[in-house]
Parts: structure tokens; sequence; C-alpha cells
């Protein structure tokens, strides 16, 4: 199939980057969100998300011509959709006396509405958002059969999923391997038709439930694999291990590789994705499930790591370093490390937060504070939160000049070397007694 026009619908941390790729590979591409103020900074040049090398990317496409702006879909060769499925905040599932989360799947259901009015005979749609199972076929397929036309037959409908990783994902959106799973194999195939204008990695085609319990799996396998590392973190803290050593020293099996323990797990994608899974089948997830809890409970632990710093914390001034989900990114969006903060504050700390990526950022109730050196002054500990190569650089001869403070409280072992020892400071570690 060739493919001359696309609308991507959803100007996010995915849509962005894959409507600019696109454009700059030659297509004519219509970017469309519903937030206004997304599309004026986009008109007036200015960016909304903070991903390296996205900015020129998104200049370029402009300047070819080939990438505008819209609020709403047009006619075109082909629709991906590339909105939030985040769950909800206010009502949950129950199963077995266990709560779980609910996908919210408002946003996927108003973009397939929006196409509706310009879908053509023989167009291709693909959705990209992350999905509990049968999406495509269960809530997609009905929506875009309202125009009259019937899935698989008058238009194919595919779901691909994004797998790449913020921070790095202009590189990995060309050199991933490609996962297109078609409702029928047509579809599949114009959807690698579509997607081999930039994929340089390996595309595999299957069919579209297929490719949503894919990207499920991966990314919940993620997360269970961090949530023994956190496991493996407190029980290392109760028997007087360095758990960090442990699993270093573990990950010289050749068929071990224990990821990292930290404050928990945030973003968008693993600390949400497991719960489509759980929530499509509770009474087969409880593996899944108990890893959520596992992760979801970290943030506990650091207050517990701060309080065996600094003992009672009412009154107590903290310098809390890193707010973003992980290290070297800016994006906030379900933090432990606000998580952290926030339990901090409620303990009766007085805390002054420091993001290197967003100094401007609005959390209502935090105090974010735009210089390192405002932020230390007065603190009676500094907790390292996200482990940002602007943080975990900083020296002991740095930091002690900016503070009185020898109290440092290391979540991420950005700190582990020895050096701050060494140097006169108290280092309380994260999976260390
Ligand atoms: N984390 C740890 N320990 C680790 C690794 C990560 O605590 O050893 C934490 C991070 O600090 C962060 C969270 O986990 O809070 C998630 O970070 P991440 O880097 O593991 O993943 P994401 O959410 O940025 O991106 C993931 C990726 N999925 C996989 O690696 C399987 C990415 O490829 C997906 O495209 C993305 O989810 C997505 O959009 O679904």
């Amino acid at each position: 199939m060739i493919f001359e026009k696309i609308c991507v619908l959803g100007l996010g941390y995915i849509g962005l980057p894959t409507a600019s790729t696109f454009a700059t590979h030659g297509m004519h591409v219509v970017g469309v969100d519903v937030n206004q103020q997304i599309l004026e900074t986009l008109r007036n040049g200015g960016l909304h998300i903070h991903e390296p090398g996205l900015r020129t990317v998104v200049e370029a496409a402009i300047q070819s011509g080939n990438l505008s702006v819209s609020d709403r879909p047009e006619e075109s060769d082909a629709f991906i959709i590339a909105v939030p499925t985040p769950f909800y905040g206010d009502k949950n599932g129950e199963y077995d006396g266990k709560s779980y989360k609910l996908a919210d799947m408002r946003a996927v259901t108003s973009a397939a509405n929006s196409i509706v009015p310009v879908l053509r005979k023989g167009n291709l749609v693909v959705l990209e958002s992350t999905s509990p199972p049968r999406t495509t076929l269960g809530l997609v397929a009905p929506i875009l059969e309202r125009s009259g036309l019937k899935a698989g037959v008058d238009f194919h409908l595919a779901y691909s999923p994004e797998r790449v990783l913020p921070g790095q994902i202009l590189r990995e959106l060309i050199e991933n391997a490609r996962v297109i799973g078609g409702i029928t194999t047509q579809a599949a195939q114009a959807g690698r038709d579509l997607y081999a204008t930039f994929v340089k990695g390996e595309i595999i085609l299957t069919d579209a439930t297929t490719a949503e319990m894919v990207k499920l799996m991966e990314n919940t396998y993620r997360d269970i694999n961090i949530a023994i590392a956190n496991e493996f973190s407190r029980l290392s803290e109760r028997f007087g291990v360095d758990v960090w050593e442990a699993i270093s020293i573990a990950n010289r099996h050749p068929r071990v590789k224990i990821l990292n323990p930290g404050p928990g797990v945030g973003g968008h994608c693993i600390s949400v994705d497991p719960w489509f899974l759980v929530e499509s089948a509770p009474e087969l997830s409880q593996l899944i499930y108990m890893a959520r809890k596992v992760n979801d409970n970290q943030p506990q632990f650091v207050l517990e790591l701060v309080k065996k710093a600094l003992g009672d914390l009412k009154g107590k001034k903290i310098a809390a370093l890193g707010l973003a989900y992980k290290p070297d990114v800016d994006d906030l969006r379900e933090s432990p490390a606000v998580e952290v903060v926030r339990m901090l504050q409620e303990a009766g700390a007085i805390v002054k937060a420091y993001e290197p990526f967003k100094p401007d950022a609005n959390l209502p109730g935090i105090n974010i504070v735009k210089d390192l050196k405002n932020v230390l002054l007065d603190a009676n500990g500094i907790v390292l939160l996200v482990n940002h190569h602007k943080l975990c650089t900083l020296s002991p001869q740095e930091i002690a000049s900016l503070t009185g403070t020898r109290i440092l409280i290391d979540t991420v072992n950005g700190w582990g070397s020895g050096e701050f020892e060494a140097a006169g400071f108290r280092l309380f570690k994260l999976g260390v007694n």
C-alpha cells in the first residue's frame, strides 16, 4: 500500500516524535491534538515536552512543509492513534478483597470517534496507545464502524505498540523492532508498508490481540523484575548486606540480570500497564498484582531510611534532589520521587526540591527551588531521589561548599563510590544497613 498523507492523533511523547519522523521522511502529516495550548506552542515554534533531539526533528518537519497541526483529523490514507491511556484516579475495580486500577480509555474512544467522519474506504487505522487486551477489536473497531464501513473489509485496522524508551525516543523509534498486529493479514501488511517509511529495525507481523499482549508483557516483565530488586533491597537491609554489592556479584552469573532497586517505579508505562492485565483477568494475575504493590510501597521504605538518618522529621529541613520518574528526563508523571517528597512533608519535614530538568515545574504543595545552592543551604539532610547524571556527579567538595549538613541519603546508589564517606559525610543508602 502507498501512503502519502497521514494523521497522527495525540501530540505527546509518542505522537509528536512519530508525526515529525514521518514528516522528515517525506510523508504529509497532520498532527492532531485536542489541547489548543499544545497546538499554539507548536505553531509558535515551541515545544511542550523535553526529549533529546526532538526540537531538531520537529523544526525540520515543520520547515519541510510536511508537518502541520490541527485540532481535528482530515481525510488521509492512514490514521495513527497515539493518545494517553492512564488509569482512573477516582475509581477502582475489586477482586477477592483486593482493589485494582482501571484503564481510562476515554482519549482512545474520543480519538476513534473523531476519525469516523473522515474515514474512507481503503484507509488504515493504527492504534499505538497501550491498551488492555482486545481493545482494537472490542473498542476501536465498533466505533470506527459507525462510519458505515466494515473493519477488515472496507478499511484496515491494526495495533502497533510504541516501545521506545523516554530519553532515547528518536533513535529507538527508527532502530527498534516494530510489532504490527492486524485484525487481518492485509491490515498487518498495510501497517508494515506504512512504518517501513522510517523503521530500520525488524518489522514483525502478527494479529492485533497478540500485539496488545506483547506490549503489556514487556512492561509487566520489567515491573516484576524491578519489584524483586526492591524486595532484595529490603531483605539486604534486614540481613546487613549491601544490596548493590550483592546484585553486582549475582549479575556475574551468566543467566542472572537483576535490575536496580530505587525509590519505586514511575512514569506512565511500567507503573500503569500491568494494571491493564490485572483489570482484564484479576483471577489470573496475582504475581503481577503483587509486583505492583511492592513497587508502589517502595517510597515508604525510603521514608523509613530518611527517618533512620534524621530521626523525627518534624521541622527537619530536607533537600530533595531529583523529582523526575527516572534519570535524565524531565517527566514527573507518576514519579516515586514526588511521592517521597509528599510523604516526607506529611511526616513534618520542610522540603525544598530540586529538579535540574524541570526547574520551573509547578507541583501543588511542593516547593521546587531553581537554585541548587538555595536548596542545600540550610538543609539538615540531603536525599538523592533520581540518578540524574548532573546529580550523581556532584563532588563531595561541591556539596560541602554549599551546605553545612554532612548527612546524605542515597536511594539510587548515585554516590556509592566511598568518596563521600572519605570526605566526612555520613551516607545512608537504600538497601544497605
Ligand atoms: N527503574 C528501577 N530500576 C531499574 C530500572 C528502572 O527502579 O533497574 C524505574 C525507573 O527509575 C522508572 C521506572 O522504573 O521509575 C520505569 O523506567 P524504565 O526506564 O524501566 O521504563 P520507561 O517507563 O521509561 O519505559 C518503558 C520501556 N519498557 C521496557 O523497557 C520494557 C520502554 O521500552 C517502553 O516503550 C515504555 O516503557 C512504554 O512507553 O511503554
